[in-house]
């Protein structure tokens, strides 16, 4: 029922569903890995296949961050942890303020076990960098919607390169005007097209098998 109500959008449902699937004694990690993923996973596929399109995909996102919270809360009152792949510090880049696409690549990426630090809107070079210092991260994911400001996608790879940091992060792009000729122009290790690929890009790029 958590796979399907995610497949169909449905985020009161999944919300109430993920309660009740704790009620009835269902381990929370079993609903993430058994219900919510192939639900997101499913709808991906079909986003692919052209079957499903960015409302669906919205829709689906924003089911999941209800049941998210409910079932990573029972997860760490229970002392257990779900395993994180890697953390990913997430922001769309300065003078940018589109967040739909970057937020919906946030929250699949977490779905998927990365640790998201999803630093909002408008980030500049220097905020990326501290945010990544104190969170240890391994990973930079960095979203541009306008021509104008994908250059500053390059002004924070050569910043971290400067800080000596650029060779223990991993850098991937994304936003519809960025090509995957352009990042690996500006240095970027990887390019996803949507949130679905950036999932499979990122496992490849951290080698994480599927
Ligand atoms: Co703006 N805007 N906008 N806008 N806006 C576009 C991008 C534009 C193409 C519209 C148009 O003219 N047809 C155009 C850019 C054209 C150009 O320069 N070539 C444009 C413009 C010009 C502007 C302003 C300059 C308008 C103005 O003020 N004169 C202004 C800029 C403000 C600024 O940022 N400084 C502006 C403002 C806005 C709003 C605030 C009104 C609003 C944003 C609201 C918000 O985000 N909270 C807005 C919107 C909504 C759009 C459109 C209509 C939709 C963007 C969107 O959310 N798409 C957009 C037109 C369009 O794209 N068709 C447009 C849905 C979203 C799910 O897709 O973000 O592409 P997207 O994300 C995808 C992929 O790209 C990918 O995965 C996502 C999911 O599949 N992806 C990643 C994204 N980030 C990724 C990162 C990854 C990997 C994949 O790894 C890290």
């Amino acid at each position: 029922a958590l796979a399907q109500n995610v497949i169909d959008g449905e985020a009161e449902t999944v919300r109430r569903l993920a309660e009740q699937s704790l009620e009835m004694g269902i381990e929370p990690l079993q609903a993430i890995n058994e219900g919510l993923i192939p639900g997101i996973t499913e709808v991906g596929a079909r986003f692919e296949r052209h079957e499903f399109f960015l409302p669906e995909l919205i829709m689906a996102a924003d089911a999941m961050k209800q049941a998210m919270p409910i079932l990573e809360q029972a997860i760490t009152s229970r002392g257990g942890k779900r395993e994180t792949l890697a953390t990913v510090v997430l922001g769309t880049v300065k003078g940018d303020i589109h967040d739909i696409g970057k937020s919906i690549v946030g929250a699949i990426l977490s779905a998927h076990g990365f640790d998201i630090i999803d630093l909002g809107v408008d980030v500049p070079a220097e905020r990326f960098i501290s945010e990544i210092e104190k969170h240890g991260a391994g990973v930079l994911a960095m979203s541009a919607l306008l021509p104008t400001t994908m250059p500053y996608m390059k002004h924070v790879i050569d910043t971290l390169a400067q800080r000596g940091l650029r060779t223990r992060i991993k850098v991937i792009v994304g936003g519809s005007p960025v090509t995957s000729a352009y990042a690996q122009q500006i240095g970027a290790d990887g390019y996803a097209d949507d949130a679905v690929s950036a999932v499979r890009v990122l496992r490849e790029m951290l080698g994480i098998a599927a």
